[in-house]
């Protein structure tokens, strides 16, 4: 394969370019050149792949994916026969405080990647890395793949919208996408402002964990490890093109028992936990039936409590990559966010009597 990996500075892009190319790693023999590219906002870090400079199989460029002539460039020059799309906004919260960066990468980005290999050609695999959040709350059951979308959060009408680009290019000009759509991913590199890797950091440090409205929202997890190896599966599945496959492990917990467990993990008390004002639109549950994806074979490898373990360990022993990361315009991000929320906060769930 000669891969464009989008996105590839932040946490998902991160962990597949280094499944990639780490020695030993699971897709190290099928990789002839992978051309990362990333353009660095806020959770893209180039450190995460730093490491990766010297292998002559990689080359890095910071680019923003909405430019299309240098995507349609870059395929050109390396002869890419297959794209791999991370890029995009992801956390639900930025999207209501702003949704003008999640048009502009996840919609128009998508777009002009697409219309770049329709016009290259030679491309034969376009894998769009989407969510399950383009199925919206789901009361009961678990959506599978023919489930119509309803998102709830301009992130997940995005998401959406890309998704639907991508369909028509592979109907309208036999692009060959194909489009996952992933549970909640948890594991090294994410950005600590996502659920887990907060609270991880957050209770390491001893500070408070700010639970959204009752805590009781459900998400359904699965490690980042499990999703890579579910993408290298797809972009080899014969005859994908124009599909669509949920990735989930099918593992869905409230939000307050990962809490528990995060505090377990890290050994901090009950009362880090604060209760705060809900997120506007909050989709009180995601699950995901990924039996498509598994009737072609592919498994989940990591137990949700095992994984969370080794999380856990790993922002233990990564404690100066996200210091690096909570500092600068996080602070701010993090005031305008929480600040507020937790100053009125309280120790036990709405309409309930305090702990103690
Ligand atoms: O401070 C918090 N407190 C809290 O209670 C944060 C950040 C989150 N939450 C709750 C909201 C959700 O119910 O935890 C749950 C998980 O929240 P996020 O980590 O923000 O993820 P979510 O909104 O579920 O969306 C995620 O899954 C689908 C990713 O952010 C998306 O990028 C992905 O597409």
């Amino acid at each position: 394969m000669r891969l464009l990996v989008t996105g590839a500075a932040g946490f998902i892009g991160t962990n597949f370019v280094r499944q990639a190319l780490e020695a030993g790693g699971t897709a190290a023999s099928r990789v002839e050149r992978l051309v990362a590219v990333d353009l660095l906002t806020y959770a893209g870090n180039f450190a995460n792949l730093a490491d990766l400079s010297a292998d002559t199989h990689f080359r890095f460029e910071r680019l923003d994916i909405a430019q299309r002539d240098a995507m349609e460039g870059l395929l050109r020059e390396e002869r890419l026969d297959t794209i791999v799309n991370f890029a995009a906004e992801s956390h639900v919260d930025r999207s209501i405080a702003d949704q003008a960066p999640f048009l502009h990468t996840n919609l128009h980005g998508t777009l002009a990647l697409l219309d770049a290999a329709r016009t290259v050609g030679g491309v034969r695999r376009f894998l769009q890395v989407s969510t399950d959040e383009v199925y919206g709350s789901i009361a009961e059951g678990r959506a599978t793949e023919e489930w119509a979308a309803r998102p709830s959060s301009p992130y997940a009408a995005s998401k959406t919208a890309a998704d639907a680009f991508v369909l028509a290019y592979a109907t309208t000009f036999d692009v060959p996408a194909v489009i996952t759509r992933c549970s909640n991913n948890y594991g090294p590199y994410q950005f600590p402002e996502k659920l887990i890797p907060l609270f991880v950091t957050n209770a390491l440090d001893g500070h408070p964990l700010p639970l959204y409205g009752d805590g009781q929202n459900v998400r359904d997890w699965i490690h980042v490890s499990d999703h890579c190896a579910a993408l290298w599966h797809v972009l080899e599945l014969p005859g994908a093109e124009g599909g669509i496959f949920n990735v989930s492990a099918e593992d869905e917990r409230p939000n307050r028992a990962v809490t528990d467990l995060i505090l377990r993990l890290t050994g901090r008390p009950p009362d880090l936990v604060r209760y705060v004002t809900d997120r506007p639109g909050h989709d009180r549950r995601y699950a995901l039936d990924a039996g498509r994806l598994r009737a072609t074979g592919w498994r989940p490898r990591h137990g949700f409590e095992d994984g969370l373990a080794a999380t856990v360990e790993w922002y233990r022993a990564h404690r100066p990559w996200w210091e690096g990361v909570k500092s600068g315009a996080y602070r701010e991000y993090y005031r305008e966010t929480y600040g507020a929320r937790l100053r009125d906060a309280s120790g036990a769930p709405p309409g309930t009597a305090p702990r103690s």
